[in-house]
């Protein structure tokens, strides 16, 4: 499935319960609420059954508000579900086998760190890439070296993909990663640990539309393809 370039799916909330200390599903409706249109279930927990409740209410709800829904780690829970894909990393299904799995329909996203994995899940058929941790984060453990900008420039020049920074994002740092060559960002903490989840989703939506506006009409911003 083609990933959707537009501002509204420049902005992945990852529902992530622990974080945030708030169900999937309250965070799902909040970040539907704040105009998020992408969204990605992320539970490491592992309680199939939970997780398949969860899945199939969020991927209800995305439906109704023409919003997309990919499941982190667990193919077999986002076609069980009925989500729209599945977000792997480095270490869990590979890829390649992934898509055939997936077929057309459904969307894959893959966890990239460095150029050489940007390339290789291109290839293997993903259709966006999240890149990172781009900045310090203490959300995720196992923790890849930081990125930072240049980092994030070095695996852009790699794909062609849209690519998604993740890892630290805040509103502050939203101008330097677009300025970097991301198309957007998947956020955590910044998001699902606020008081007020719908207002910092829109926030963030906000400040991802002034930036691709500026990126478009301004100077010397490279098209990412
Ligand atoms: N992948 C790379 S860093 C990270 C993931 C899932 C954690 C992002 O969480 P936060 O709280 O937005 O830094
Ligand atoms: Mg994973």
């Amino acid at each position: 499935m083609m990933f959707p370039r537009d501002p509204a799916h420049a902005l992945c909330v990852i529902t992530d319960e622990v974080v945030s200390g708030r169900s999937h599903e309250a965070l799902g409706e909040a970040a539907l609420r704040g105009g998020a249109r992408f969204l990605q279930l992320r539970d490491k927990r592992g309680d199939l059954r939970r997780l398949l409740e969860a899945a199939r209410t969020l991927a209800a709800a995305c439906r109704d508000a023409g919003a997309l829904l990919v499941i982190n780690d667990r193919l077999d829970l986002a076609l069980a579900a009925g989500a729209d894909g599945v977000h792997l990393g480095q270490e869990d299904l590979p890829a390649a086998l992934a898509r055939p799995l997936l077929g057309g329909g459904h969307m894959l996203g893959v966890s990239t760190n460095r150029p050489e994995e940007a390339a290789a899940a291109e290839e293997a058929g993903a259709d966006y890439l999240g890149v990172g941790p781009a900045y310090p984060t203490g959300t995720k453990e196992r923790i890849r070296p930081v990125l930072g900008p240049q980092g994030l420039q070095a695996v852009r020049t790699a794909t062609r993909l849209p690519i998604l920074a993740v890892g630290g994002i805040t509103l502050e740092r939203v101008p330097e990663v677009l300025a970097a060559g991301a198309d957007g960002v998947a956020v955590i903490s910044a998001i699902v640990a606020a008081p007020d989840v719908a207002a910092a989703t829109r926030a963030f939506l906000e400040v991802l539309a002034a930036g691709s506006v500026r990126g478009r009409s301004g100077p010397g911003r490279q098209e990412s393809c």
